[in-house]
């Protein structure tokens, strides 16, 4: 991967001296790095030369700047593995789809609310000055509110947006629209909806957010490494919060320990991911979509081949002997066999047998990503995990057990011993002016299913053991993410969209939600304001300054200038700023961790100390952990938060909300569509993952223009097929090709490869949704966005997630004219427009 071998020759380097810092750094100093003058915000207006040293999701770095322009990007010394992404960065800034002044959709502009909504999408718009846009947005949050009530505004949409304790794009939102008036929310997110709802019934946590055990113990204790449907190498890359990327020492100390045959570790996947190529181990690729059969196998040879851990099971869980009628085909008939399983997974019977002996016969850790769970009853595969590790018995043992966090956020990482930066509060006490009642329907939604809402509204769902009854969605607004990006089924959601009378999009590139909305408000990038971040996530390794490298672009304003500006516009500027400025409240989310590290007995400098000197500090390391060790060493004292403490392998509680499709224990539940001789395969025979880029976060970094040329394939967004699928359609690399099923149909560049499995292909969420005939249901997507093809359903009654990996497709050598990407160049400016007015009064 391009990724890690570009940065070879530093990384070994970079990670020794790394090592040597964090052991000799037990008082936190400023003194690591060379002072360096603070940098006023001034300078760059006049022309500022000099490095500025700033933080993002791509991690830390220093950013040079010449005569106030951004010129080049080094990464922070402290990073032992950079990742290229950071190159696409400044773009960030520089790039023709930077959204540069407020701009209103041209039939908005002309008859408000009552707009046309099937011209959305067109993208195009008309640029107006700050006031009037604000003007617009706070008249339509006052409608809305008295024309519907609180359940027609969606303000709940969250999203990647960027990082910064201050400056979080979502917060703002909240903050300065709850001010106005109580809205319409949602519940779960996109990562892991399936998993996070269920986990806690059955291990009594959401475990998918969770530290996990030090990678110190596994190094040092564990046999065998299951990789479930995961791709660390690749997922680490991206954090949360800015990533320190030290995590990544300990997968080179992994890959040395299979060359040395003292770990092994197996992946199972459909695909050669860059995990395996890094750390090396043996891949079971498995059908896509179908490893409950191969975990269920794997619990059948446990079991009759007597390898399960008999005394965990009595003393850790309940429900053992309510599940293995199941497996043993009792309730069903179908005797849950490793030929069973070979059938539908493509795994040898023997070779599940070896696997479920090599599991049982050391210590194992299973380690679980989360596209599993982003599929139709992704919630069985979360479930299914924590069972067949119930049976290993070695959950809370040093090495042992599952975990489902390892690719996120530097898990595994030592926590330091720092005090935790808290963040500005969404939240602000102060009474809303609008409050009015929600009228029976839902005042959340889970997340994935809000274009259900807006499609179907008074319609009733079960959702987690409740019904809820959609409400009629008139407005929504969208900050910090990006709905036509990461949202299933583009088609079907334009259809929806023209339900909606007024549509708000805060965002520094002008995406495709940009394209879809009637206000877009320009903010800024990280990168043209002052903030603060924690550097490393889960490892907290120290507090990083985030300062201004640019001066704003254009017309664009902070997030926090956008609310308090509107907020004003209601009597509510003081309680939304509470009186503070952005520098003053910058101290203050210092100071709160400077007051907590004193009582914890960690010294940190004054903030002045901090801003105008190095910018960073380091906090002393903490100590290893392993995880589920208490509930291990005493149940009955640290018992797991589900109904029994225990862990539910039988889970009365779901059993009992009566849903067919998530029932009492993990099953096997055919899919709607499905390769490998799944429902619908015969028409499209492909199936289409769409995981997480490796050369983006999401559809972030993708209008960075010379970044895309690094990756695109005839400038599109590349699709990897299997080499025998390629040429049973006579496809090299290189080639265009059309990429369709029943929903859609995108142009993307082909990867012709060995590493991805016949019958499996893949394009990388967040490609840009660029349609040829912008706005019409159907049209081919120029670039190739992939949620074009995906299946727009809830993964069961139970947490109603997304099943975007549920999608058949089939690939053709694309002949017809060639068309231009449409996706990266902004909204097309129309002129000369006068704003009636009129429209405006209700
Ligand atoms: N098919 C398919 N679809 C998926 C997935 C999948 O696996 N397959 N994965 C899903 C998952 S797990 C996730 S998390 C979602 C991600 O979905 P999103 O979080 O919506 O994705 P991002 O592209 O990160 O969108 C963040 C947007 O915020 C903007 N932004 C950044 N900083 C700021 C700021 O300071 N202010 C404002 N106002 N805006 C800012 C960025 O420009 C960007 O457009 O996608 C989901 N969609
Ligand atoms: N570089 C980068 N890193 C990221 C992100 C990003 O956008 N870019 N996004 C971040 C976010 S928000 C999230 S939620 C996480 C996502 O984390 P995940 O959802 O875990 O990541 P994915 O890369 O989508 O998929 C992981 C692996 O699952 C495998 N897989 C797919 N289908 C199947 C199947 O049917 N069976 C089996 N056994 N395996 C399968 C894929 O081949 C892939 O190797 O990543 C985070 N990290
Ligand atoms: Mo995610």
């Amino acid at each position: 991967m391009a990724t890690q071998n570009n940065h070879k020759g530093i990384t070994r380097r970079r990670f020794l001296s790394g090592l040597a810092i964090a052991s000799a750094a037990s008082v936190v100093g400023t003194s690591l790095l060379a002072p360096r003058k603070a940098m006023a915000a001034t300078d760059a207006i006049t022309g500022f030369n000099g490095e500025v040293l700033c933080g993002s999701h791509w991690g830390a770095f220093r950013a040079k700047v010449v005569n106030g322009v951004w010129t080049e990007t080094t990464p922070f010394e402290k990073d032992p593995h950079p990742t290229v992404m950071l190159d696409a960065v400044r773009e960030v800034v520089y790039n023709p789809a930077r959204v540069k002044y407020p701009m209103i959709r041209i039939d908005w502009l002309k008859q408000g609310y009552k707009s046309d909504t099937s011209q959305r999408g067109n993208n195009r718009f008309v640029r107006v000055p700050w006031s009037q846009a604000l003007d617009f947005f706070q008249h339509e949050l006052n409608r809305v509110q008295e024309t519907y009530g609180p359940s027609a505004l969606y303000a709940g949409h969250t999203g990647w947006q960027s990082v910064g304790k201050l400056h979080n794009a979502g917060t703002m939102m909240k903050r300065g629209i709850s001010l106005h008036g109580t809205t319409l929310g949602k519940m779960g997110d996109y990562s892991t909806g399936a998993a996070q709802v269920i986990l806690p019934y059955i291990a009594g946590a959401m475990e998918v957010y969770e530290q996990q055990t030090s990678w110190d113990i596994v190094l040092k204790n564990t046999d065998t490494i299951v990789m479930w449907g995961t791709d660390p190498v690749k997922n680490l890359q991206v954090g949360w919060l800015v990533p320190d990327h030290s995590v990544y020492g300990s997968y080179q100390q992994l890959a040395e320990k299979v060359k040395n045959k003292e770990i092994k570790v197996i992946h199972i996947d459909p695909v050669r991911n860059e995990t395996m190529k890094f750390v090396g181990g043996e891949q079971l690729p498995v059908h896509p979509q179908s490893d409950i059969p191969l975990m269920l196998a794997i619990a059948h040879t446990l079991y009759t081949e007597n390898l399960y851990n008999k005394d965990f099971i009595a003393n850790y869980t309940t429900g053992f002997d309510k599940f293995m009628p199941y497996v043993m085909g009792e309730t069903d008939g179908i005797v849950k066999t490793p030929e069973w399983a070979e059938k539908i997974s493509g795994i040898k019977a023997s070779q599940i047998r070896e696997l479920a002996r090599t599991m049982a016969g050391g210590r194992t850790q299973l380690v679980g990503g989360w596209c599993l769970q982003r599929m139709q009853h992704g919630e069985q595969w979360a479930w299914m995990l924590v069972v067949l590790a119930a049976m290993l018995g070695q959950i809370g043992q040093p090495g042992g057990g599952f975990g489902f966090g390892w690719h996120y956020n530097d898990a595994g990482t030592i926590t330091s011993a720092g005090p935790l930066m808290s963040g500005f509060s969404g939240v602000t006490g102060v009474e809303p002016i609008y409050n009015g009642s929600f009228k029976g329907y839902a005042k959340t939604i889970p997340v994935a299913r809000f274009v259900d809402c807006i499609s179907n509204p008074g319609t009733k769902i079960q959702w987690n053991g409740s019904e809820i009854t959609f409400p009629y969605m008139k407005m929504a607004i969208f900050s910090g993410n990006n709905p036509f990006a990461h949202h299933q089924d583009r088609n079907r959601m334009i259809k929806a969209w023209t339900k909606l009378e007024t549509v708000v999009s805060i965002e520094h590139q002008w995406t495709a939600t940009c394209r879809f909305a009637d206000i877009v408000l320009p903010a800024t990038t990280t990168y043209e304001r002052d903030d603060i971040e924690q550097f490393g996530n889960h490892s907290n390794k120290g507090i990083l300054a985030l300062r201004k490298i640019v001066e704003p672009m254009f017309e664009s304003k902070d997030d926090f200038d956008i609310f308090r500006e509107l907020c004003a516009r209601f009597n509510r500027e003081e309680a939304f700023t509470g009186g503070k400025k952005k520098m003053e409240i910058i101290e203050e989310i210092y100071n709160g961790a400077r007051l907590q590290g004193r009582g914890i007995g960690v010294r940190m400098p004054t903030f002045a100390k901090f801003w105008e000197g190095d910018g960073y500090i380091e906090f002393p390391a903490g100590k290893e952990w392993v995880r589920h060790e208490s509930f291990r060493n005493e149940p009955d004292l640290e018992p797991l938060g589900t109904a029994s403490g225990l862990i539910e392998i039988y889970c009365k509680t779901i059993a009992d909300m009566g849903y067919n499709d998530c029932q009492g224990h993990p099953m096997w539940f055919e899919k709607e569509e499905r390769s490998h001789g799944g429902p619908r395969s015969d028409v499209y025979p492909l199936h289409l993952q769409s995981c997480h880029p490796n050369n983006r976060l999401h559809s972030q970094l993708c209008s960075s223009t010379d970044f895309r040329a690094t990756y695109t394939v005839a400038d599109r967004e590349p699709i990897y097929i299997n080499t025998q699928d390629a040429a049973a359609r006579n496809i090299k690399s290189g080639d265009l090709v059309r990429v369709f099923n029943g929903r859609g149909q995108v142009l993307a560049g082909a990867v012709v490869t060995e590493d991805y499995s016949p019958g499996v292909c893949r394009i990388h969420e967040g490609a840009w949704y660029s349609p040829l005939d912008g706005g019409k249901a159907g049209t081919i997507c120029t670039y190739g966005d992939p949620n074009v093809l995906t299946l727009d359903i809830g993964t069961s009654q139970l947490a109603q997630a997304t099943s975007a990996h549920t999608a058949v497709v089939d690939i053709e050598k694309y002949t017809g004219p060639v068309p231009e990407v449409t996706g990266f160049n902004g909204p097309t400016y129309e002129t000369g427009i006068d704003p009636l007015f009129p429209a405006m009064d209700k």
